[in-house]
């Protein structure tokens, strides 16, 4: 077996390499088991694994990847597995054995594939559509379904399908999570770019549901994310951060989930390399998150 145990996090890795470094967590940590978020059009297992210390433990999970070019998001979220089963840190050693922790580094494999074989700028799902190829996965959720900041024209990158979960990757992704009902305290989704925090809504600046424990908590976490390089994050809601938007996983998982927090981060860096961020900088930036998840769940118990 390769021995990509030593994820060097000095490049990006393809989806068969990150999918055979799960594979061999698996088999290497008894507390690591194998989870299938779902299936995408093309047919691949959105494969995922679950940290778990033993039972009764509330949950938080993870989703990576759902744009295929924002290669940052699923190194991130492999980052953040590395930490949970090998650091020292007490804190860390603390948060994976308190949580059960169910993780998806890429829950869009067909167009992560595509990003690294074809079009490095490809951003939805392969669904073909005519002579169009493609749903934004990111807007075709059961909420707001095509209201704000999506098309319907299969042609542009924020088209949101023929209806609400169309799509096999968000509906089987959405079934998934449905069977954690009531178990989740931490939901996080991972984008990039922009340097920003995101929680719900994406139809409208009011400040609904827990809008400002949300906020105060984001934004400490975001004081701890600025510690280690000073790099600086943004809270705030979808509509207000960042632009109109519905149809998002992060939207519904709040509304149908009661996830009482739920985050989308933009991570590195702010347009300068935009999606094609260099390699030198997947370490800090994975750090500085890894930094901010810890005080993320801290935060989150005082509250
Ligand atoms: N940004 C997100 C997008 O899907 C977002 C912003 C997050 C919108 C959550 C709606 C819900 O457009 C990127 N970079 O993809
Ligand atoms: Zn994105």
């Amino acid at each position: 077996r390769n021995n990509l145990r030593n994820m060097t996090w000095t490049r990006y890795y393809d989806m068969e390499s990150i999918n055979s470094w799960l594979d061999d967590l698996v088999s290497s940590y008894s507390v690591v088991t194998a989870i299938v978020g779902g299936r995408s059009l093309e047919g691949r297992d959105i494969k995922g694994i679950k940290i778990s210390h033993g039972s009764g433990r509330r949950a938080i999970v993870l989703e990576g990847g759902i744009h295929a070019r924002e290669w940052i998001s699923p190194t991130a979220v492999c980052y953040i597995i590395d930490q949970l089963l090998t650091s020292n840190d007490r804190e860390t050693r603390a948060a994976a054995a308190d949580y059960d922790w169910y993780i998806f580094p890429v829950t869009n494999p067909d167009g992560y594939i595509f990003s690294h074989q074809v079009n490095r700028m490809w951003r939805k799902n392969r669904r073909p559509i005519g002579s169009n190829y493609g749903v934004d996965l990111n807007r075709n959720w059961n909420n707001n379904w095509l209201v704000h900041g999506s098309s319907s024209n299969p042609a542009r990158d924020d088209y949101a399908g023929l209806g609400p979960f169309s799509e096999p990757e968000s509906r089987s992704l959405s079934s998934y999570l449905l069977t954690l009902q009531g178990k989740i305290d931490l939901y996080l989704s991972f984008h990039s770019f922009g340097h920003l925090l995101l929680l719900p809504f994406g139809n409208t600046t009011e400040p609904l549901a827990n809008y400002q424990d949300a906020m105060n908590i984001g934004r400490r976490a975001m004081g701890a994310l600025s510690v280690r390089y000073g790099t600086k994050y943004v809270t705030g809601n979808i509509a207000e951060a960042i632009y109109l938007a519905t149809g998002g996983s992060i939207d519904w998982v709040k509304e149908h989930l009661q996830v009482p927090l739920v985050y989308c981060y933009e991570l590195r860096d702010q347009g300068t390399y935009g999606f094609l961020l260099p390699e030198n900088q997947i370490l800090p930036n994975n750090e500085e998150v890894m930094d901010s998840v810890i005080e993320l769940i801290h935060q989150a118990k005082r509250f």
